[in-house]
């Protein structure tokens, strides 16, 4: 993310998150049968694939932005990594997308098989949840507050969220798409899961409505604004075509705009998500590199 203290900012905080994930991992090789490690070992490859964190990042960012202690929400955060590695593991399964590489490297069915990779990303989902009672241990937070991040995580996250826009990812005739309904797929399939990981601070502390609206509007907005920049990513190669059983071209932007159009769009999208967190003054500037991050990123 842009200047010198901006990435230090965010190297400080992915070494933070992953030594969080290392430290969890740990805690399942003492707690669990030796002979679970091959479960676990699957898990690592995937957690430690070389992913920009780009959600417990925001977290965090969110966190600080509140005058939370970024490293209350840790197991917050965590949670959101492995919901964000479950989903990338099962949907480069040959029944989803087919993908035989994930970040350069052979996808976790590749290296483990696919009975391995659909139990370790099962392990992930439901240890995501694990993750979140562990809110709990720092003392700091109220049993109601955990719940309600335990509800947020499940509405972005499940039928209603991410699961729900992967259902029509993987189902929908292409042929025909129209601006409105690869939209309703990219707020559900990626978009959920990024809002969700902006709001989850909003739940551990009192806040005004209004407060956590111009969160809710930062969130929408990156969350669209991040699949965009994937899609002009992908644009600059080639045609997005699913491997998998439907053999088609996947929904995304380039079927409905021309390149200038999205990055036109993807431009006041951030605009949109940065202004409506400038009232929050110095404090709200991780996420404000955060949202210029997805503006100008090239990988
Ligand atoms: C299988 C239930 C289920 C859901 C899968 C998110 C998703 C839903 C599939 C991934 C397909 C995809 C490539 C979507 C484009 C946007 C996206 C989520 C890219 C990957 O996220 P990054 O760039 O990944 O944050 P890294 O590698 O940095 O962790």
């Amino acid at each position: 993310m842009g200047d010198k203290v901006s990435r230090a900012y965010s190297e400080a905080r992915i070494k933070l998150i992953n030594d969080y994930l290392e430290s969890n991992l740990i805690r399942f090789e003492k707690s669990c049968s030796q002979r679970f490690e091959p479960l676990i070992e699957a898990m690592r490859y995937s957690l430690e694939g070389g992913g920009k964190r780009l959600r417990p990042i925001l977290t965090l960012s969110a966190a600080e932005a509140l005058g939370l202690n970024p490293v209350d929400v840790l197991p917050a955060a965590c949670a959101l990594e492995y919901i964000h590695t479950y989903s990338l593991i099962h949907d480069d399964l040959p029944a989803l997308d087919d993908d035989d590489t994930r970040r350069g490297k052979p996808s976790n069915h590749k290296r483990f098989g696919e009975a391995v990779a659909i139990l370790t990303g099962d392990a992930l989902l439901t240890e995501a949840f694990g993750q979140v009672l562990l809110l709990g241990e720092s003392q700091k937070f109220q049993p109601a507050q955990i719940l309600g991040v335990m509800d947020l995580l499940v509405h972005h996250s499940g039928v209603r969220g991410m699961v729900g826009g992967q259902l029509l990812d993987v189902t929908i005739d292409t042929s025909d798409s129209s601006l409105p309904e690869i939209e309703f797929i990219h707020i559900h399939k990626t978009g959920a899961l990024i809002l969700a990981s902006v709001l989850i601070p909003t739940k551990l502390m009192p806040l005004e409505e209004e407060k956590v609206q111009s969160f809710r509007r930062y969130g929408e907005a990156i969350g669209l604004a991040f699949q965009i920049s994937d899609d002009l990513l992908d644009s600059e190669t080639s045609i997005r075509y699913s491997r998998g059983p439907r053999k088609k071209p996947k929904p995304c932007y380039t079927q409905v705009m021309s390149p200038s159009e999205m990055k036109q769009k993807l431009n006041l999208l951030i605009d949109h998500a940065i202004s409506s967190i400038r009232s929050l003054g110095d404090k709200s500037q991780n996420l404000i590199d955060i949202a210029e991050f997805i503006r100008t990123r090239k990988a």
